[in-house]
């Protein structure tokens, strides 16, 4: 079972510093039970209006993606790039998007569904626009809106192929690409009226703020075993470290849970829920 496996996310080393003033309550990612139907929600999260991505096609020619050491990140903040509705009080702009994956296709989602983990989960990561700013709006409850989407094995993405051909020119951590003509709409299933599943919780890297509207869709996007083979082949360390890496020091005790130095596995595990705080769209 590969969720035993303890990555860097949880290693007492990277956590400690970022660890939260206050006790946790509203922890990211969990596990979510196809079968909630809880009315019991408490969260102030009207009005209940449709959700709705506004991702236009064909206004973007170029943006960045980045090997930030943890995953592959494309770098957005375009204004463009919208939602709003479903459990949104506001518009929230597209800051970035970036994955998570794991050791095998068995598992590597952070939310799971009935304890069964999907192959992969990318995140497009949306600030409150009522907060000016990024930085200010992790400051606040309702400052993120995060779209989970979970990818399962099936056909290549081609969309998403633009990407995974991009990996081999980001191997090391640090390094950036452009990528042209890709169309973030064609990374969604058809979000004409999404099905999704909603709840207030965290950042699930460091530090963890709990500022997170989490909206995890229902309907999966299908990637190649090739595709989610490319995303486990970037490298967690520096191209001027890669030394040290390789030869496998003692310093380097967290990248020897990945081979060499590679991003074989970068989700979280799953965080106790607390059952009142979860809903579907609808009943
Ligand atoms: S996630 O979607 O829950 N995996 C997630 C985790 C961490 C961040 C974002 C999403 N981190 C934040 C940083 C901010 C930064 C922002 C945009 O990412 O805490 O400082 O501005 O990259
Ligand atoms: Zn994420």
């Amino acid at each position: 079972n590969c969720r035993t496996v303890q990555t860097w996310l949880d290693t007492p080393t990277i956590s400690a510093s970022f660890r939260p003033r206050t006790p946790t309550r509203q922890q990211s990612p969990i596990d979510i039970s196809s079968s909630t139907t809880s009315s019991a929600f408490q969260w102030d999260l009207s009005p209940e209006l449709p959700f709705e991505l506004n991702y236009p096609s064909g206004v973007r020619d170029a943006c960045t993606v980045v090997n930030t050491g943890r995953t592959w990140k494309v770098l957005v903040d375009d204004e463009r790039f919208w939602i709003k509705g479903g459990p949104l009080k506001n518009a929230y702009t597209l800051d970035q998007f970036h994955a998570h994956w794991g050791e095998t296709d068995d598992c590597g989602s952070e939310h799971t569904l009935d304890g069964r983990p999907f192959s992969g989960e990318i995140h497009f990561v949306h600030w409150n626009r009522k907060y000016g700013t990024m930085e200010k709006a992790c400051e606040h409850r309702d400052g993120l809106a995060v779209v989970g989407v979970f990818l399962e094995v099936g056909e290549t993405n081609a969309e998403l192929e633009k990407l995974t051909n991009a990996v081999d020119d980001i191997r090391y951590a640090d390094s950036t690409m452009d990528l042209v003509n890709i169309d973030f709409k064609k990374l969604l299933p058809n979000l004409d009226d999404p099905a999704y599943w909603t709840y207030p919780g965290s950042l699930t890297t460091p530090p963890y703020t709990e500022c997170v509207v989490w909206i995890v869709l229902k309907e999966t996007v299908k990637v190649s075993t090739d595709q989610l083979r490319s995303m486990r082949s970037l490298y967690c360390y520096k191209e001027c470290d890669s030394g040290i890496a390789a030869g496998g020091s003692a310093e380097d005790s967290e990248t020897s849970h990945h081979g060499h130095g590679q991003l074989l596995q970068n989700y979280r595990n799953v965080q106790t829920l607390r059952t009142d705080m979860i809903r579907p769209s609808s009943s």
